[in-house]
């Protein structure tokens, strides 16, 4: 069976610029992903669960683990000069890395969102890691500045996720579809499981928080009840983790649509445009899926800030449609 790491090694031809640049920076996230498996794995032996006395840009607690996450990328990615820049759900600005090698300049951005659903951490319930890649537009004789990370979803040259589940798995995408690869813990190797992966070709699972019903627009309310009645015809069900990337996961593997809409506590949705939507929503599309935030394709969106929130509408392809059809007529 193939290797994650032969894996990406084969495929390094696809990518315009093959230098094996994005090849170590995928292997570096590969690692690291592995150190945060471990400490998630372990996390309710050892007195490492728990919030820290630390809040995070948007005023969010921050989870022992949350940090522990955050420092094993940094680590794997700035300490080893793999990429010129680095941004971080966990950090209140991006990084900028320069290079001691003038003959060695980095060419891409990482933005990571490195323990998603943390609040779910506690009670033994999978999370995850998302992971987005730009190259840089800025010369590379100069520091990377906002510009880089403010790009547009459609330029993303490579995103992915880690789902810390009942097996921990990684999907990732270049371009050339999305490809899955489980872990096995024995060896701690990462083997191709899920080669090129589609959403199936009808879904019926419908992911929201209806805790917020009260606050939806009206769009998604109705969105709601369509798939609630008339069970018969229209064999819709509800699941919702609370974790993006295990629902996200989910309803890539069984079809179905996740949805968080703008309420009254967060107007502009939860989730954040850069560190989650965009990365997802890459995914979404080469598994042949799609993700609006509405109305326009969430990869058009030009972000203007780092932490900048986004409503979400992510999964297949049809179901997406008729949510958009929701909201545009009511
Ligand atoms: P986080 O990045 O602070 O963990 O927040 C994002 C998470 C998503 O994983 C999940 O889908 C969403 O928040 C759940 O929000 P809610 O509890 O409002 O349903
Ligand atoms: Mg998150």
């Amino acid at each position: 069976m193939k290797t994650l790491g032969e894996f990406i090694i084969e495929n390094q031809n696809q990518f315009e610029y093959s230098t094996g640049e994005l090849s170590r920076l995928l292997n570096a996230i590969r690692l690291a992903s592995k150190a945060v498996n471990h400490e998630v794995n372990k996390a309710g032996l050892v007195d490492i669960i728990g919030a820290t006395d630390q809040k995070n840009h948007s005023n969010e607690e921050q989870q022992k683990l949350d940090v522990y996450a955050n420092q094993a990328f940094k680590r794997a990615l700035i300490n080893r000069q793999i990429v010129c820049g680095f941004a971080s759900e966990e950090e209140d600005d991006f990084i900028a890395i320069s290079s001691e090698n003038d003959n060695k300049r980095n060419n891409y951005v990482v933005l990571i969102d490195p323990l998603d659903g943390s609040s779910n951490i506690d009670v033994n319930v999978s999370v995850g890691t998302i992971f987005s890649v730009y190259r840089r537009i800025t010369p590379s004789d100069q520091p990377v500045s906002a510009a880089d990370f403010l790009q547009k979803g459609a330029k993303q040259v490579a995103a992915g996720y880690i789902l810390y589940g009942t097996s921990t798995i990684l999907i990732y995408t270049t371009g050339y579809g999305v490809n899955g690869f489980t872990l096995n813990p024995a060896l701690g190797t990462f083997y191709l499981s899920h080669p090129n992966l589609k959403f199936p070709a009808a879904g019926n699972i419908y992911s929201i928080n209806e805790g917020n019903y009260v606050h939806f627009p009206q769009g998604i309310k109705k969105y709601i009840k369509y798939c609630q009645e008339d069970k018969n015809e229209r064999p819709y069900t509800a699941r919702y983790v609370g974790s993006l990337v295990s629902d996200f996961h989910r309803n890539l593997i069984s079809g179905g649509v996740y949805l968080y809409p703008p309420t009254l506590s967060y107007p502009d949705g939860k989730l954040r445009l850069l560190y989650e939507c965009n990365p997802i929503a890459f995914i979404a599309e080469q598994a042949g899926g799609a993700a609006t935030e509405g109305k326009n394709r969430i990869l058009d969106i030009s972000p203007e800030e780092l932490h900048q929130r986004c409503p979400l509408y992510c999964g297949d392809k049809s179901m997406v449609g008729d949510i958009d059809r929701f909201l545009k007529f009511n």
